[in-house]
């Protein structure tokens, strides 16, 4: 079957032809390429047509398609079989050289995807402080737990509602929405519910409004209003980590979280999560401690096998951070001079390797609100134009674009000649 009959088949046994449901294309008017494999930073689908990935799979691709490294790693571990429900040396390796090569994770928990990372995160962190609610900003995305789907009500403190069909008012009724770079919004909360707020949850650079980094200013009230509060900071890595440094955005940022979650990069391209942090928060989780969380999957070995030889090959190897960096550079001066040619109002928000294109008149986009001014049907439009020339980019404004170590100068100057032809 070719894209187009595979796509049709899909939509009679999985909603939408999908199974999540950015990759469904609704916001364009071209169905999905279906894939067929990657190699290196490239992407070939069902009908041989060969496309330079800006999305790595939503972040995890960072060292590029059927990596050498990584897939013998996952080779040499299904030797021993593909997994047991049990305590392993793999597992070990994979939780012992992330606590040790990053910073402020004493001990973490293995779990297998960043919702799971997220929720547990909270649970945690509720079971640690002894209180119900929690913070987090609107734009923030922490993957698809009942707390985390909520819309803001009108105005800061009235109740929220429900941000999908099926989530019950009382499982949003703990869950306060504050604004992203917006220390102001945070007291407001913390003036009314102080002693009640069990944890913060913020993207330290956010990546699911777009891309929009946080304020230094802005992280370093959350650390002090959570450290005068006896509040849980938790920074949401699930994109960042090991994403725009090896040791997260915590890292450029100088700021110390109390427990911090990952996903995506951590299982090397398999379904993997965690979440750390304080040696004396970790220790409140069952077995050790009464905060009941569990996984049949958690720790797989094949899946720590891939994160281990991951990870291992991006601390060996970091200067290839400073390596997509340049080449994020490149790709923003180039888009937007291309912008500046065609007359095109647009801001590019970039951290290291991951950035978006938000078409908008805004000067800047430094808050959910200036990227929900963006023109989403120039975004789209923009999309179908690339995708179509081969250049694989998100097909939402709201989403981020992902460099890896093997995208190339060429891969820069093909994005570039085709948005040349916008
Ligand atoms: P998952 O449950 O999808 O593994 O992770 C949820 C999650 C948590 N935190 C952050 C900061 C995230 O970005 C995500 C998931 N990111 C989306 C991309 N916007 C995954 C893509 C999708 O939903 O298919």
């Amino acid at each position: 079957m070719n894209s187009e009959e595979i796509f049709e088949e899909s939509k009679k046994y999985m909603p939408g032809g999908v199974n999540s449901p950015v990759r469904a294309y609704t916001a364009l008017n071209i169905n999905p390429p279906i894939i067929k494999r990657g190699e290196g930073s490239h992407l070939f689908d069902e009908d041989g047509k060969e496309y330079i990935d800006f999305v790595g799979a939503w972040g995890p691709m960072i060292l590029g398609h059927n990596n050498k490294k990584v897939m013998e790693a996952v080779k040499a571990a299904l030797e021993y079989g593909v997994g047991f429900g049990a305590p392993t040396e793999m597992e070990l390796k994979l939780a012992k050289y992330i606590c040790t090569t990053v910073d402020n994770v004493d001990m973490l928990r293995m779990v297998n995807s960043g919702t799971e990372a997220t929720m547990s995160a909270v649970k945690l962190a509720r079971g640690y402080t002894g209180r119900d609610k929690i913070i987090k900003f609107a734009g923030g995305y922490h993957g698809h737990f009942d707390g985390f789907l909520v819309e803001a009500g009108s105005g800061v403190m009235t109740e929220n509602i429900p941000g999908s069909p099926g989530v019950p008012k009382g499982s949003i009724e703990n869950t306060l929405i504050a604004q992203y770079n917006d220390i102001e919004s945070v007291k407001e909360l913390f003036k009314r519910y102080k002693a009640e707020i069990a944890a913060v949850i913020v993207e330290p650079v956010a990546g699911n409004m777009g891309v929009v980094p946080a304020k230094k200013e802005f992280l370093l009230g959350l650390r002090d209003i959570c450290t005068e509060n006896g509040t849980i900071l938790i920074f949401d890595e699930v994109m960042s980590g090991f994403r725009v440094a090896y040791k997260g955005a915590q890292s450029l940022y100088g700021i110390k979280p109390d427990l911090t979650t990952f996903a995506k990069i951590m299982g090397g391209g398999f379904p993997c999560g965690a979440y750390g942090g304080r040696r004396e928060i970790m220790e409140k989780l069952s077995p050790m401690g009464p905060v009941y969380q569990a996984g049949t999957m958690s720790g797989n070995p094949i899946v720590m096998a891939a994160g281990y030889a991951s990870l291992k090959e991006l601390h060996e190897n970091i200067s290839c951070y400073e390596y997509m960096d340049k080449l994020g550079q490149k790709l923003q001066n180039g888009i937007k001079e291309i912008a500046k040619e065609k007359g095109i109002s647009l801001v590019v928000n970039r951290c290291v390797n991951m950035m978006t294109v938000f078409f908008t008149s805004c000067s800047e986009v430094t808050s959910y609100s200036d990227a929900k001014k963006s023109d989403t049907n120039m975004f789209s439009k923009f999309a179908e134009h690339m995708i179509k020339d081969g250049v694989y980019v998100p097909p939402s404004q709201f989403e981020a674009m992902f460099l890896g170590t093997k995208h190339t100068e060429e891969d820069i100057d093909k994005f570039l000649e085709v948005m040349k032809k916008l």
